[in-house]
């Protein structure tokens, strides 16, 4: 916990030389630079470039494509009616990758809107689909892989705080990441987990995708900072602003922050990107944003910017684009086949999983759930237990 242990770190109120004024401490008076590699025309100063060989290279581009080819079959099976709903991530895949890319096996990895890194370590599609279905399994498998998936938003910073705290106790090699949303940092608890990150000095890596909405609500009209990296300064924590249609910059960008945060200084990133599709697949996003900002951001297609790259750089050749998104859809078929395997579900599991012991309410309720099914057993016609989410 390095320097922040020392008890005392209240600034003397000593008074300073402003004459008697009254003088304010301003956001206009912060400059937060935005780090950059490729430029959106392509261009880039090769000095600059991260260490990452040929084969690296590549990868990024073949994850970038298996983050794009899985969202779009993810939002086709659901319009089939085969799931509940899905977040697509389509146009925040150099976010994304970049950053996954840094992290190791044993790290920890609680994701807001980013499904490859789990691939990235080893979980199956199979598992997402199960996820997405609301089949358990799916999370339970995730687990193995040290991750987890936080749907209500904000929820997890405090437990990656919690984790990063129990590295710190066992002097773990290895980082806590929490990836996160704009809006997830108008949650209490992003605060409190933030906090505690930044007081204790825990090896917690916050990483933030700034996609410019929550739901329908815009960045704009959810916060009066004027960028979310600078609300990580208040915790004492330093902070990254990135950008993240760039996937060379984000993967610059969190290696180092990384780095830090191994020796007990959290940092926060802010990566600043755009979710091209809706926010799930029940959401309309033509009722709150105009097609231009969509066509604008289109014209910033992370993955044709890394193209670019790769062409200047004469490596472009060695990819087949169309044998990649073969091979990922085929990976998707065999996916999508073994998790429609799943037996029928019981419908008392919708009680299962959160309490090892079931609370007397829910016991109670499971109770006439039961004795209701057992008296009109026509209701389970309206219940489906196919696993389709
Ligand atoms: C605690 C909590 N409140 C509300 C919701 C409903 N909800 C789901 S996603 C979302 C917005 C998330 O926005 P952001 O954090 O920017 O992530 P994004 O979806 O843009 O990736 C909200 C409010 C929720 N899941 N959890
Ligand atoms: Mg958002």
């Amino acid at each position: 916990m390095s320097d922040r242990e020392s008890d005392i770190r209240v600034p003397p109120a000593t008074g300073d030389d402003g004459g008697g004024e009254v003088r304010y401490l301003s956001q206009s008076d912060l400059s937060v630079p935005t780090h950059q590699i490729v430029a959106p025309d392509g261009s880039y100063d090769a000095e600059a470039i991260p260490d990452l060989d040929d084969g690296e290279l590549l990868d990024l581009y073949r994850w970038m494509v298996t983050d794009r080819v899985f969202s779009r079959r993810m939002v086709n099976i659901q319009r089939r009616g085969e799931l509940g709903t899905f977040g697509s991530t389509r146009g925040q895949e150099a976010s994304i990758i970049g950053s996954a890319f840094t992290l190791r096996p044993e790290d920890w990895l609680y994701v807001g809107r980013a499904w490859t890194p789990m691939f990235m370590r080893g979980a199956s599609m199979t598992d997402m689909i199960l996820f997405w279905r609301g089949i358990e399994e799916g999370q339970e498998a995730f687990a193995k892989h040290n991750s987890q998936i936080a749907i209500s938003i904000g929820s997890h910073l405090p437990l990656v705080a919690g984790i990063a705290w129990g590295m710190h106790l066992d002097d773990a090699d290895a980082v806590a990441t929490a990836y996160l949303g704009d809006g997830a940092t108008s949650t209490g608890a992003a605060h409190e987990g933030i906090n505690l990150a930044g007081s204790l000095g825990l090896p917690a890596l916050f990483f933030c995708q700034n996609n410019g909405y929550a739901i329908s609500m815009p960045y704009g009209k959810q916060s009066g900072a004027n960028t979310i990296a600078q609300k990580a300064l208040a915790y004492g924590i330093d902070a990254i602003r990135v950008d993240g249609q760039d996937v060379l910059a984000v993967y610059d960008a969190v290696q180092s922050a990384r780095e830090r945060v191994k020796d007990g200084e959290p940092v926060f990133v802010e990566s600043v990107t755009y979710r091209l599709d809706a926010h799930t697949t029940s959401d309309d996003p033509t009722r709150y944003r105009e097609d231009e900002e969509v066509e604008h951001w289109e014209a910033h297609d992370p993955i044709e910017r890394y193209r670019e790259f790769l062409k200047s750089e004469g490596l472009w050749s060695e990819i087949d684009h169309d044998a990649i998104v073969e091979e990922i859809d085929a990976e998707f078929d065999e996916a999508l086949a073994a998790a429609n395997e799943m037996e029928e579900r019981a419908v008392s599991e919708m009680f299962a999983h959160l309490y090892d012991e079931l609370p007397p309410e829910l016991a109670r309720q499971l109770a006439e759930f039961e004795e209701l099914l057992e008296r009109r057993p026509e209701m389970y016609d309206y219940i489906e237990q196919r696993p389709k989410g």
